[in-house]
């Protein structure tokens, strides 16, 4: 048996490492994945500058920051080169897009989680509301751009970033009856199966969600 040449390190109920996974099971690209916990490896703590995963091994080469691991996936193998726009202007609104999903959905979702995990009990609502509010202004955003140009639920760095996003924020804001286009596109990534992998692999972990989890899919 051949052995798989990318090793993925990172933890099955964390979104960015979902962002990392997705292409491997849809192309089918064979890998090692090593389970961490934040602080509990030697190699995710040095590899990048804070520490994060998810992180690829290739070789020699060790990547981190889920985007780039997706455009090194799209630079290298030939199966994976739909994962970028062959067009370049519609890559680099593919990048706009994925900085939207990283930065306005999971970078909203994120203050959330964190002021849960700084105090239980009595988490900071001023920084609750403010990401709540942030939120639904994203997801006004992204149903007035679904409405003008639908974005395709095929595997590309797109939906790798709009999965997981969507998936988590809607646990803490759900996407509201106002935005029907964007609560379908959330349905139909759920139902792709590379999706619907990392959403099962992660349900043991779904306790851990500081804020709660409404077990929504
Ligand atoms: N910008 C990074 C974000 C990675 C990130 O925030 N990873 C989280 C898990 S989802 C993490 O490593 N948390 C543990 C820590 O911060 O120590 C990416 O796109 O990969």
């Amino acid at each position: 048996m051949v052995e798989p040449v990318f090793e993925i390190y990172g933890h099955p109920f964390s979104s960015y490492t979902w962002k990392a996974l997705i292409p491997f099971y849809a192309l089918d690209i064979p890998f090692t994945f090593h389970e961490v916990m934040p602080g509990g490896d030697d190699l995710v703590s040095s590899a990048s500058p804070l520490g994060k995963f998810p992180l690829l091994v290739d070789g020699n080469s060790v990547l981190f920051e889920a985007t780039v691991i997706i455009e090194h996936l799209a630079a290298t193998l030939p199966q994976a080169r739909s994962l970028i726009p062959a067009d370049p202007a519609a890559a680099v609104e593919a990048r706009m897009l994925d900085r939207v999903f990283d930065l306005s959905i999971q970078g909203s979702s994120f203050p959330v989680v964190a002021a849960y995990m700084a105090s239980p009990d009595n988490p900071d609502q001023a920084v609750i509301v403010k990401a709540r509010a942030d939120l639904l202004r994203a997801y006004a955003w992204l149903e007035r751009y679904l409405e003008r140009k639908p974005i395709p639920a095929e595997i590309t760095l797109v939906t790798c970033a709009a999965a997981p996003a969507l998936f988590y924020a809607d646990w803490i804001e759900e996407i509201p009856a106002s935005a029907p286009k964007l609560r379908q596109f959330r349905a139909d990534l759920l139902a792709l199966p590379a999706v619907a992998r990392c959403v099962d692999d992660a349900r043991p972990f779904r306790g851990w969600f500081p804020p709660g989890a409404p077990d929504r899919d």
